[in-house]
């Protein structure tokens, strides 16, 4: 560890430096995160003579300190090195040294400074993963963190290439052990008894293939494959058959990642997946726009149809003639407010053998909770979920699934304890992690816990997120952030929740289960605006109307000038969404009001109907900046939860306005919105904080902003308009490149190739690997879910 300032910033920086950090003043709580940091240095260096020189230097150290905490007589200073990894040390006024700090030393200074009144002999609850992370291969460099797959088929071929006996074993069993129904496929181990005898086989297999005089005969070329120990799931021709073969007769001589790789996403490896997600009101109409029922169930149904259509055809490419499965497991509520919640069983509009299964929480004396929850209160009934969830998978798949797919905290919990029943494959999926969207909710965890029960949530994300096969991010700054700001994962390598538990590591950003697999849109529903087929001329009219002109209760603002153009944006009327900000600084901006007018989607007008209580105050707040800048003539709030296909159209209606799409959101996780837009063909103005920052090339795609800089997102927006005025052909360009971004990285079919080529990479590390260390980690998790997790959910009953 170094320990000298000077090990960080230049000579001439170190005294400015060391003056700044001893001239904080101590706030209340003792802790300063690093834009409050920035802040006083901006000022510290304001009032400071420009003679004294410049402080570049020590600005660039600061950019990385992401928190001070001010104790009695020393500063302690969080440094982030970079993404996923930290130093702390301490300095004091009359020590010229940086004295390094365990984590261990940093919770309990952190703990004891937020919670002073602890008793000091308390001895808080300390969690730490980390010695259960020996065993595997770690990640070196955290620029490859999320290409997981990557570094596992380079570990996996290294393995394959020195020790070939092991190795090579362990491929053959895989091979000879595989079953899909049910029924063996591809080798059958009373004819290929040894890795020795399948190298030999293959010799012969290919041999045949190469010469056969009936390629086309696909019966007998099974027969006489069946006769040298080949069964079923080569390919569905001869030349894909010889061609796979090829490629483990490579892997077994001379291994390298790439065909490892190849061949291991030949092997039909799965055919029925279980998609968990409990907590919604879980549905394919009705049900969006409802408190905790948004982004995610349109990103599951989507994946859950995409990912039918990938497996059929990737089971085709296989030679079989098995037809994919696919259960949502979702929660049954009998009270279901015009849902189809109600309903154990409900087929997905649009394909052959996809289901939405419902499973009732249940109360300790076996009776159906009949209403709806939040999120926040589900965590008692998940254990018994799990349990009944396990039985009726098994009811209607006849078996337990291929591939378990958990999402969001108590979908991953689920996913969890059925992986561990089941012995299945388990794929965790965040949608968006409550512990970075709540500022403190760690460190004042108590003054959240009668809403949100976070104690219970962080520690159900832990067990889910460590015990997980792999775990796919919509973008890589969910796992490490960025070079500014933490990753919602990077979030649980180490916290304090004073008095109740100090978690010293919580995740390993190294291990190689991280992947980032972003998602897609329906490109039925959204799909360009210069597309003239599948545009209907009724619903456009409909959508038209509703947009701009209809006048009824749920609907506010009446435009004066409706040949402007639309900025257009649509959402949840949460805080965090931030549509009351962009009203604002919309309001304030004289010109751009006289440019474009600014319509919006958003909850319900009337806050009595919102059943949210945030909600409902965001609706007030509103309505409060529509009358105090007087909007109504250029703002149009439509207060009524828009269909899938409707939301397409309007998207469309505002491109063909040579309007923009706008998402001000203070965080937005990913954000489904802004690739609807893009898909459409709408140019887009995204928020920097978060997803966007990954789907968007900033002023090439579209734009990003900083919503929290009014008067600079509003600046952009004009500038914007301002060249589409003198160029008309300067929208087209941003509408283009949105569109050619969206269709290269952002689809469906992109995702659900890479989805189930990560389920067969991961299954044969899970399956090659010994589970021995798996197993300890496991036991502990299992502690951690009786005694912690289980104990303090069933307090919430
Ligand atoms: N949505 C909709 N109709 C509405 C409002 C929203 O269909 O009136 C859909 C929207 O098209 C998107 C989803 O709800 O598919 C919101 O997802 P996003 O990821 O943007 O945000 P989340 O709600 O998950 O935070
Ligand atoms: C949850 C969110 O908050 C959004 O940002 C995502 O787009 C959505 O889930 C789907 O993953």
């Amino acid at each position: 560890m170094e320990n000298d300032l000077g090990c960080f910033v230049d000579e001439q920086d170190v005294a400015p430096l060391r003056e700044f950090l001893l001239s904080l003043q101590r706030p209340e709580p003792p802790l300063l995160l690093r834009n409050d940091i920035l802040l006083a240095f901006q000022q510290f260096a304001g009032q400071r003579p420009a003679a004294e020189g410049d402080l570049a230097g020590a600005w660039r150290f600061l950019r990385k300190v992401q928190e001070v905490l001010l104790a009695d007589d020393l500063l302690i200073i969080l440094y982030r090195h970079r993404r996923a990894s930290c130093r702390i040390f301490a300095l004091s006024e009359d020590d010229d040294r940086l004295i390094p700090v365990t984590l261990i030393d940093f919770l309990a200074i952190k703990e004891r400074l937020i919670r002073p009144n602890l008793p000091p002999q308390q001895r808080t609850l300390a969690i730490n993963l980390a010695p259960f992370y020996d065993y595997g291969p770690t990640l070196k460099d955290p620029n490859t963190i999320g290409q997981g797959i990557k570094f596992l088929n380079r570990h996996m071929s290294g393995n394959l290439s020195n020790h070939p006996e092991k190795w090579n074993r362990s491929l053959y069993e895989f091979l000879k052990l595989h079953q899909l129904h049910g029924t063996q496929l591809l080798l059958d181990g009373s004819l290929v008894r040894s890795p020795e005898e399948l190298e030999e086989a293959l010799s012969s297999a290919m041999d045949f293939l190469e010469r056969c005089r009936y390629p086309d005969d696909l019966a007998r070329i099974s027969q006489r494959l069946g006769r040298l120990g080949f069964l079923a799931g080569w390919g569905n021709s001869l030349p894909r058959m010889l061609e796979t073969m090829h490629m483990l007769q490579d892997i077994l001589e001379q291994p390298d990642e790439a065909n490892l790789e190849e061949f291991l996403s030949r092997i039909p490896m799965v055919s029925s997946v279980a998609l968990i997600s409990p907590h919604g009101w879980f549905g394919q109409e009705n049900v969006l726009g409802r408190p905790d029922t948004g982004g995610q169930v349109v990103y599951v149904l989507d994946q859950a149809k995409a990912l039918e259509d990938f497996l059929a055809q990737d089971l085709r490419d296989a030679g079989l003639e098995i037809a994919p499965k696919i259960l949502i497991v979702s929660r049954l509520i009998p009270e279901n407010e015009g849902t189809s919640a109600d309903q154990r069983l409900e087929k997905v509009y649009d394909t052959d053998d996809v289901w939405i299964l419902r499973v009732p929480f249940r109360y300790p004396d076996n009776s159906v909770v009949p209403h709806w929850l939040s999120r926040f209160r589900i965590w008692p009934y998940l254990d018994q979920f799990a349990v009944d969830a396990e039985e009726e998978i098994r009811r209607e798949l006849g078996g337990r699934p291929d591939l378990l797919v958990g999402n969001y905290s108590d979908g991953n919990l689920v996913a969890t304890r059925l992986s561990k029943n089941m012995g299945v494959i388990q794929c965790n999926i965040a949608h968006a992690l409550e512990k970075s969207k709540y500022l403190f909710s760690d460190l004042y965890w108590d003054e959240f816990e009668p809403e949100y029960n976070f104690s219970i949530q962080f520690m159900a994300d832990l067990l889910a997120m460590n015990q997980a096969n792999f775990i796919i991010t919509s973008t890589a700054q969910e796992i490490t952030g960025t070079d500014n700001s933490i990753g919602q994962y990077e979030s649980y390598q180490f916290f304090t929740m004073p008095g109740l538990v100090n978690v010293i590591s919580g995740i390993n950003l190294f291990h190689p289960r991280f992947n980032v697999i972003p998602p897609g849109v329906n490109q039925e529903v959204y799909f360009p605006y210069n597309r003239k087929r599948g545009r209907k001329v009724k619903m456009r009219r409909e959508v038209t109307r509703l947009l701009f002109e209809q006048e009824d209760a749920d609907c506010l603002g009446r435009l004066e000038n409706l040949d402007l153009p639309p900025l257009f944006t649509i959402a949840r009327l949460d805080r965090i969404k931030n549509l009351t900000g962009l009203v604002e600084a919309y309001g304030q901006d004289e010109e751009l009001r006289r440019r474009v007018n600014l319509i919006m989607v958003a909850s319900v007008t009337d806050p009595e109907r919102s059943k949210d209580a945030e909600e409902a105050a965001e609706i007030r707040k509103m309505h409060g900046i529509i009358e105090q800048y007087g909007l109504r003539g250029q703002v149009r709030w439509v207060g009524k939860f828009l269909g899938k296909a409707e939301t397409g159209e309007a998207y469309r209606i505002m491109a063909d306005r040579r309007g923009v799409f706008v998402q001000p959101a203070l965080f937005e996780a990913f954000g489904l919105t802004i690739l609807e837009a893009m898909h459409s063909g709408l140019p887009v103005f995204a928020t920097q904080f978060g997803g966007p920052l990954e789907i968007i090339e900033h002023e090439k795609s579209g734009f990003l902003i900083n919503p929290t800089d009014q008067p600079a997102m509003t600046a952009r927006l004009r500038e914007f308009f301002h060249h589409c005025e003198e160029n008309p052909r300067y929208w087209q360009g941003f509408s283009q490149r949105a569109l050619e971004r969206a269709r290269e990285r952002f689809t469906w079919q992109r995702h659900c190739r890479e989805l189930t080529r990560l389920t067969k990479v991961y299954g044969f590390w899970r399956y090659s690997t010994s589970q021995q260390a798996k197993m300890r980690l496991n036991q502990y998790s299992e502690v951690l879910y009786h005694l912690f997790y289980k104990a303090r959910a069933e307090q919430i009953r």
